[in-house]
């Protein structure tokens, strides 16, 4: 093979004209993911949404949590922050209103958000704070060895649940709805277009965004539960899911590797937490008060 290139060239380590290496920090990598993870691909979407988002990249902050989704903070080439487990929304709520103008992204587990976490992310849903919130959702606690999360469906077993989970799992998307989210979405890391259109359309979404991405853990949920490697698992998306866009999100739960629905389920208009501070404070005390954030 020829090199048509210095081969200590920052291009051909990294591949020619990646568009999502500018929004990564190289020097952080080789990530710390396993072969056939899904966070990497979700990743990659966020990547493309930034880059087609046409953003400031001054302007936006992502704040994660602990597990392996967790780590994403540390690898992108943003204002980022990695929190305490659980609690990436109350950091990012403190962040957005230090600083109205940033557009800030949670990025975090399905255990971290909505185990430990689940208290924040029902009252930041609520109050309409304006974040995005990206919850892969790989239906186990994978950084800690694969113990039963709370979105584990009915039946694989797990470490903590090694005769089958019989614990009800959340249907997150309806869960999101319920609490006041105005925007909710859930697509596969077989849909990375998809994804990443959401992901922008999130960016530009002024409120409680929540976008689900399935996505293998083939390290823990997989092998345990004998579904094959990762790509097995995206096969798995490829074929069962459905497309239903406007679906009702009491309708889109998931069973243990059974049909998916995914598509864009809520888009909405409320106002957010900050403009109905804004609203109330300035009818209740008139000229004495100022408008915080714009
Ligand atoms: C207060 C506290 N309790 C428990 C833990 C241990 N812990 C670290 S990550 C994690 C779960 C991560 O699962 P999930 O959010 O689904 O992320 P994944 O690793 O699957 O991406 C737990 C329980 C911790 N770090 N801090
Ligand atoms: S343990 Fe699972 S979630 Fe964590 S990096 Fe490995 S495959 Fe991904």
């Amino acid at each position: 093979m020829t090199l048509l290139m210095d081969p200590s060239s920052e291009e051909l380590e990294y591949g020619m004209d990646n568009p999502v290496l500018p929004f990564l920090r190289k020097d952080r990598i080789p990530h710390i993911w396993c072969p056939g993870c899904g966070i990497g691909t979700s990743l990659n979407s966020f990547c493309r949404a930034l880059a087609d988002s046409g953003m400031d990249m001054d302007q936006i902050a992502i704040v994660s949590g602990i597990g392996c989704t967790g780590r994403t903070a540390g690898y992108l080439n943003l204002d980022s922050f990695h929190t305490t487990h659980g609690r990436a929304i109350p950091f990012a709520t403190g962040l957005k209103l230090a600083n109205p103008n940033l557009k800030v992204v949670v990025y975090s587990g399905d255990g971290d958000l909505t185990a430990i976490g689940g208290n924040h992310f029902m009252h930041a849903a609520r109050r309409n704070m304006d974040l995005m919130v990206v919850c892969v959702n790989n239906f186990t606690y994978g950084m800690t060895g694969g113990q039963v999360a709370p979105t584990t469906p009915l039946g694989p077993t797990q470490t903590t649940m090694p005769y089958g989970n019989f614990e009800n799992g959340f249907n997150l998307p309806f869960l999101a709805d319920a609490c006041g989210a105005v925007y909710v979405a859930r697509w596969t890391v077989y849909h990375v277009r998809q994804l990443a259109k959401a992901m922008k359309e999130g960016l530009q979404k002024k409120g409680f965004v929540f976008i689900e991405v399935m996505a293998p853990c083939p390290t823990l949920y997989s092998r345990r539960n004998r579904l094959g490697d990762g790509v097995d698992q995206v096969k798995y998306y490829k074929e069962r899911s459905q497309i239903k866009n406007g679906a009702e999100t009491k309708d889109v739960g998931l069973t243990f590797q059974g049909d998916i629905v995914v598509g864009k389920f809520v888009d909405r208009e409320r106002p957010t937490w900050l403009d109905s501070m804004n609203e109330h404070f300035g009818k209740v005390l008139g000229d004495k008060f100022q408008t915080y954030g714009g």
